[in-house]
């Protein structure tokens, strides 16, 4: 549970070393930031309010560079400061704004879950990966609604998030198997489901989630079983209708291999990129508050739904390009 009065650098490093994730989870820890912030701020003028905002919205974006979910949250409530004529009007719409953004995160994971639960059948054996507060809803919705569901669900390594997901599941009363990350191949013909969320989604329906989905997106490919993903539209990138690459996050190798072991293996290199890209052509559906669409469809949430024209886009520059192509 994140603490709601967790002052800007708190969150910011909270984010940083994964002590508050998941793509979702991180958009609303900063969005609560931000308003807490403003709150405490005693500024004499606007251009001073708004100036202070920007510093504490480019202190936060740079926390972690894949999950588009973060800058897009942060720029849909400094949106409300440029349209703002008074210190105090500004004041009061930034709150409003950070407020309704709240709300809507968290019941767009409601209606996902409702459209999720809706293909998972009675009997379905599911396969997850990672942590997914959206993923995990549409099961334990079919859960709810009466239908006999059980999961699979992967370790995680190095930061062990398979062991959220298998504490969420058991509270919630779901039959689940514990596999190591490397058995997902073993166990996937026995899935009639794959769903995992979303740290982005690029204009051309690639899905950018936790290391690992890639291979396991090839398998249930190969296997013939579907893979899903639930996601709220706010994971879905502009920049990349630009041409922009989401940059895949690569943590500490200390996270994979102790220093005192990498220590003594001078020709050693551990590589730990947070996130994979999974292509179009191995997502089946994308379950979003606006229903469920095929990944073809990624651009016309990107302009229809999240109605970012060109020139914001442009101005968006605090997104680093580079990284891995989608
Ligand atoms: C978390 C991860 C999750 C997505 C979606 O990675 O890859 O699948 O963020 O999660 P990390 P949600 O643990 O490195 O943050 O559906 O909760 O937004």
């Amino acid at each position: 549970m994140i603490d709601a009065f967790m002052t800007l650098d708190e969150t910011a490093r909270g984010i940083r070393t994964m002590e508050i994730r998941g793509a979702g989870r991180i958009a609303r820890a900063a969005v609560e930031a931000l308003d807490t912030h403003a709150k405490g701020l005693t500024p004499a003028t606007l251009d001073e309010f708004r100036a202070e905002m920007r510093r504490a919205a480019d202190l936060l974006v740079a926390t972690r560079p894949t999950a588009v979910s973060l800058p897009n949250a942060v720029r849909s409530v400094m949106r409300t400061l440029a349209v703002n004529a008074t210190l105090p009007e500004a004041r009061e719409a930034f709150h409003d704004r950070a407020q309704s953004f709240l709300a809507s995160s968290l019941g767009a994971v409601e209606k996902i879950a409702a459209i999720g639960a809706r293909h998972i059948r009675d009997g379905d054996v599911v396969m997850t990966h990672c942590n997914s507060e959206a993923a995990l809803a549409c099961i334990i919705e079919a859960h709810r609604q009466g239908k006999a569901v059980e999961v699979f669900a992967t370790e995680v390594r190095p930061r062990n998030q398979g062991l959220v997901t298998i504490r969420t599941l058991n509270d919630a009363g779901i039959p689940t198997s514990f596999i190591v990350d490397s058995a997902a191949r073993s166990f996937v013909n026995q899935a009639d489901l794959v769903i995992v969320g979303a740290d982005a989604i690029t204009a051309n329906g690639a899905v950018v989630n936790k290391r690992g989905t890639a291979p396991i997106a090839l398998a249930a490919h190969e296997a013939r079983t579907n893979l899903v993903v639930a996601a709220e539209t706010y994971k879905f990138a502009p920049l990349t209708a630009l041409g922009d690459f989401i940059p895949i996050e690569e943590r500490p190798a200390s996270e994979v291999l102790p220093d005192e072991i990498a220590g003594t293996l001078p020709h050693v290199r551990v590589r730990n990129p947070a996130f994979d890209v999974t292509p179009a052509e191995y997502v089946d559906l994308i379950f979003t508050e606006q229903g469920a669409i095929p990944p073809s469809m990624a651009w016309l949430i990107i302009r229809d739904h999240l109605g970012w024209s060109i020139d914001e886009y442009r101005q968006a520059g605090e997104r680093e390009t580079g990284g891995e192509r989608p």
